[in-house]
């Protein structure tokens, strides 16, 4: 047997953690945290542990692929040279007839920085447009466009061991423990070891990050910019400030200045609903503390005022010169994997490679000789970002577009009206290369390029502390999936041969350290100097840090330790910029405030997570979450189907109270997408307003209604089967066909239906049945009265339930199909009548345990009685095993522990 362990990086989250991958006969048999590396020593969260899971099997991958010859024809497969060169003639016809402008590329945080690399020069070198944006649009440009105001460059100046120095800690909308949660281990232990640090949260919900603070500010959405003008205006008004490095090293105070002396704490404790002496508090901690690290993420940058959140934040660290020192700095979290690699590569449709800028002649100059094209070809026209180019889509302005690791159909903004949906089916021309079949995107494809993914592709990633990393091909791509860069080079060698003929090659490379090798190239000399980080140095040095110039042996670990920033004249700039509030206002109609967001173990759209049980046991179904007062002033109970609209779109789940919100808000994750979900998910009825500086859309802040969706006719289904992926793809393309329906993942094996309706359909419930493959026979018991809607079978296989079905309106049949679930699940072997499954539960419906720990399968219940024993999570851990391996829900244990003892 060939058994090989590879070093490569993690591709979920920004952290960007190092994985030894174990690898037999072409397949990955197991990952573990590579000890070596400097992002995590050994250490991987859920999600990172389950990628050997999520890895398991080939279906629902895209294998080869496909093409519609005509217009709603249907695809049909084909070769690669077929589908490239369809793809080619149709983009050079286009931008013949209708100029560059006419295509567009839609790219992800989530490409290696060489495939980034070649898109972009694909698109800006041989297209000639600026229309290439991604998905970082929606994440990280925010934090990029404040970075390049304040201190002339991007990229965060701190790095991963100020988590172990700082003093004082201050999240802002970021829920570190769920979306860093290796990162969030570090900081968990230098709180440990350093007792009297503190830690400040800013977020509208009491998350498991805020519920561990020393202070929660819980401040209304949005609100932001007013809590730090407040903190400014407390900090000069106790003479906190360090007027030595505001004069050395900075410009612009004195107008931030005389705008913040409004802000006093108490003005902004009523704009933010917290308290005046809170806002003082922080202050205190922040300026007082002889290091502040702040961390923030979504939060901040998904917002209509994300960069002057940025910004605010930001003067808090210059004005008290807590930044280039060890344990001090304004620290953006990175989302993605490789959110960093596309700003470096220029990325996106506001800046060329290397931290230049589209509007600068001499930089336009630079890129266009490095890559042997005419000056003339790079166009001085700022391309459109992801929300305007969707629009413009939609309008019919770019008729075709190239979508690459990234499904906008479910995570932009407003699906439902202007955006994704409608731009899709309008453009003439949708190419999507994706590494799996079948996501809310690729069903708008005329070609889809099958891609190949995590584990099987060459290239580099950087984390968030500007950390290059290698990421290495362990396993084969599956059928004929090819890496995103293979498919870029060929796709842009074709292109140019239509459109300039005659032009060098631009895209003969030998491997990924070559197309490498070409971008560090225009580095050189620039805030991000990488001449001397090459694949040799990573290969036999590890990781490394930027920037790091030729002729020096490691890279930069904090940037402006000197005070001299990356503008002209070297002065960092205050911004003063007014409050404003989030874009859509509330009112009697739409009363409650969206805000929207991550969960523990599941990774954007599900295309990868959504395939491993393990990973749905912590939230096993779409929630909206909302306060228990607003629940109850509203006649809703927990469970209960809610229809969820703003002005735009609407959406059902069901409803979960929750004591972590404040009143007025509502929660939902952004995970659920139509491959899991009769709808979009929370995106149909998010806002596509856009942050005026970075455009980026305020993904998190739209007003909406609540109201209880009356769908009496109820269905669950429940099997265990060895390729859940399998079942799955058969059964997403009937969810839309219900008022509500959702798939989730449960146990080892097993796949959950759960359907709603507004009067029977037993009709859909066949066909659901009929996918599923669940038909009568000898082991099965039926009950069916199609008058009433109802049809009950279950199954069995020697003597464990095999799977079942319960449809129709009583809610006594409701129970008796959730206990049948359990004893499904639970796989016990059947005792007493099989004819007893149909009878109404003894005692109610039995309540699914939800699962805390996910490495040792530990439930809620199970801890929460061996707390009522005494004792915390010292003895949680040792008698329980839960929190012992990865520690991703250690904050959770603590939460709980400390829960118990204040109510005991
Ligand atoms: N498990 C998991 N981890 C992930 C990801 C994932 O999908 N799953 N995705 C990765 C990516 S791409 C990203 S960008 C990061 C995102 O990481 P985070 O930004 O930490 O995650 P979110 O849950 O999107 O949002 C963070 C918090 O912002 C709060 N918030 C909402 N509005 C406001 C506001 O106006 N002000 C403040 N201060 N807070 C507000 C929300 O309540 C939420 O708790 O996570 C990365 N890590
Ligand atoms: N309401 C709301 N919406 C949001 C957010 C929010 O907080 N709230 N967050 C926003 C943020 S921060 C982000 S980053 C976006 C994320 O949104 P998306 O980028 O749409 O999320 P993913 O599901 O990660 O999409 C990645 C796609 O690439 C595919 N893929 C995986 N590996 C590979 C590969 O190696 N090659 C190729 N070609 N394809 C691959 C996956 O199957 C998947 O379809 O969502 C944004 N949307
Ligand atoms: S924290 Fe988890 S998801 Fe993020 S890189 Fe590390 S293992 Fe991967
Ligand atoms: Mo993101």
């Amino acid at each position: 047997m060939d058994k090989t362990e590879t070093r490569t990086t993690c591709c979920y989250c920004g952290v960007g953690c190092g994985v030894l991958i174990a690898s037999e006969n072409g397949r990955i048999v197991g990952v573990r945290g590579d000890p070596d590396h400097p992002a995590n020593y050994g250490r991987l969260c859920g999600k990172g542990l389950s990628l050997a899971a999520s890895t398991a099997s080939d279906s629902g991958r895209a294998l080869h692929p496909v093409m519609r010859m005509a217009r709603d024809a249907p695809r049909l497969r084909v070769g690669w040279d077929q589908a490239l060169d369809a793809a080619a003639d149709r983009f050079a016809d286009i931008i013949r007839r209708h100029g560059p402008d006419a295509v567009a590329f839609y790219a992800s945080g989530q490409l290696l920085t060489e495939d980034y690399y070649l898109f972009n020069k694909l698109a800006k070198g041989v297209a000639g447009t600026n229309n290439i944006d991604t998905n970082s649009r929606l994440c990280m440009s925010s934090a990029v466009t404040a970075y390049k105001m304040a201190f002339g460059a991007d990229g965060p100046p701190a790095c991963y061991e100020d988590l172990e120095s700082a003093g004082c800690v201050l999240f802002a909308g970021s829920n570190m423990a769920y979306a860093h949660p290796v990162l969030f281990r570090r900081l968990e232990d230098a709180r440990r070891d350093w007792s009297d640090a503190r830690w400040i949260v800013v977020d509208p919900r009491r998350t498991d990050t805020a519920a561990m603070a020393d202070l929660h500010l819980q401040i209304q959405p949005g609100t932001d910019v007013a809590l730090f003008h407040g903190m400014l205006h407390h900090l000069i008004w106790e003479g906190l400030t360090d007027a030595g490095y505001i004069a050395a090293h900075t410009e612009g105070f004195d107008a931030l200045k005389r705008m913040v002396r409004d802000y006093t704490p108490k003005m902004a404790a009523e704009i933010c609903g917290v308290r005046a002496e809170d806002i003082a508090t922080a202050a205190e901690w922040f300026g007082r503390s002889p290091a502040s690290l702040s961390l923030y993420c979504m939060g901040l940058n998904q917002s209509s005022q994300g960069t002057a959140k940025n910004l605010a934040l930001i003067n808090l660290h210059l004005a008290t010169g807590q930044i280039g020192r060890p344990g001090s700095g304004p620290f953006s979290l990175t989302g993605q994997p490789n959110a960093m690699g596309g700003r470096e590569v220029g990325g996106m449709a506001t800046m060329l490679a290397a931290h230049r800028d589209i509007a600068n002649p001499d930089h336009r100059r630079e890129v266009a000789a490095h890559w042997g094209v005419p000056e003339a070809r790079l166009s001085s026209r700022p391309g459109l970002p992801a929300v305007a180019m969707f629009e413009a889509l939609a309008r019919g302005e770019i008729k075709a577009v190239w979508i690459v690791c990234t499904n906008p159909a479910h995570s932009l903004p407003d699906l439902a009206l202007a955006l994704a949906r409608q731009a899709l089916s309008r453009a003439e021309l949708v190419v999507v290369q994706d590494a799996f079949a079948a996501t809310d995107t690729t069903a708008f494809a005329d070609i889809l390029l099958p891609a190949a993914s995590w584990g099987e592709k060459e290239g580099t990633v950087t984390n968030s502390e500007r950390r290059v990393s290698r990421v290495r091909a362990a396993v084969p791509p599956p059928g004929e999936a090819r890496p995103d860069g293979w498919i870029a080079a060929e796709f842009g060698r074709r292109l140019a041969a239509r459109l300039h003929p005659g032009e060098a090659d631009h895209f003969a490379y030998a491997d990924a350290g070559q197309v490498f090798d070409e971008h560090r190239a225009l580095t050189v000399g620039r805030d991000l100097d990488m001449g001397g980080l090459d694949y040799r140095l990573l290969e036999e040095k590890g990781p490394q840090q930027w920037p790091l110039p030729a002729g020096q042996a490691e890279g930069q670990a904090r940037r402006y330790v000197d005070g001299v920033f990356a503008t002209d004249n070297g002065q960092a700039r205050f911004h003063a910029i007014d409050y404003q509030p989030p874009a859509e206002k509330i009112s009697a109609h739409y009363p409650f405030r969206l805000i929207t967001g991550r969960l523990r173990d599941q990774w954007h759209g599900m295309s990868r997570t959504g395939r491993v049980p393990g990973l749905f046991s912590h939230s096993p179904e779409p929630e909206l979450c909302m306060h228990p007062e607003d629940a109850e002033r509203r006649n809703l109970c927990d469970g209960d189907l809610v229809r969820v609209a703003s002005k735009r779109g609407q959406w059902v789940l069901p409803l979960k109270t929750d004591g972590d919100l404040m009143r007025g808000c509502v929660f939902a994750a952004m995970h659920w997408s139509r491959q899991f979900l009769s709808s979009g998910g929370c995106n149909e009825a998010t806002i596509p307003a856009v942050d005026g500086l970075s455009f980026q859309p305020e993904l998190k802040h739209a007003a909406v209604r609540v109201e209880k969706a009356e769908l009496p006719w109820r269905a669950l289904a429940a099997l265990r089967h060895p390729d859940l992926p399998a079942l799955q793809a058969r059964l997403a393309p009937l969810l839309a066909d219900i008022d509500y329906a959702a798939i989730s993942l449960a146990g080892r094996d097993a796949l959950l239906l759960r359907a709603a309706g507004a009067s029977p359909r037993l009709d859909w419930l066949m066909r659901v049945l009929d996918a599923l493959a669940l038909f009568p026979g000898p082991d099965v018991l039926e009950y069916r009265d199609d008058g009433r809607g109802a049809l009950k079978r279950v199954a069995w296989d020697g003597d464990r339930l095999a799977w079942l079905v319960f449809a129709g309106g009583a809610q006594d049949d409701r129970d008796a199909g959730e206990r049948l679930l359990q004893s499904l699940l639970d796989g016990e072997p059947w005792r007493g009548p099989r004819l007893a499954a149909f009878s109404p539960a003894a005692a109610g419906a039995a309540r699914r345990d939800r699962i805390v720990c996910q490495c040792k399968q530990v439930g809620e219940a199970a801890i929460l009685a061996r707390l009522a024993q005494g004792g915390g999570v010292a003895e949680l851990q040792a008698e329980l095993g839960c929190g012992m391996v990865c520690g991703t829900c250690a904050p959770e244990l603590a939460r709980m522990a400390s829960g118990y003892r204040q109510h005991a």
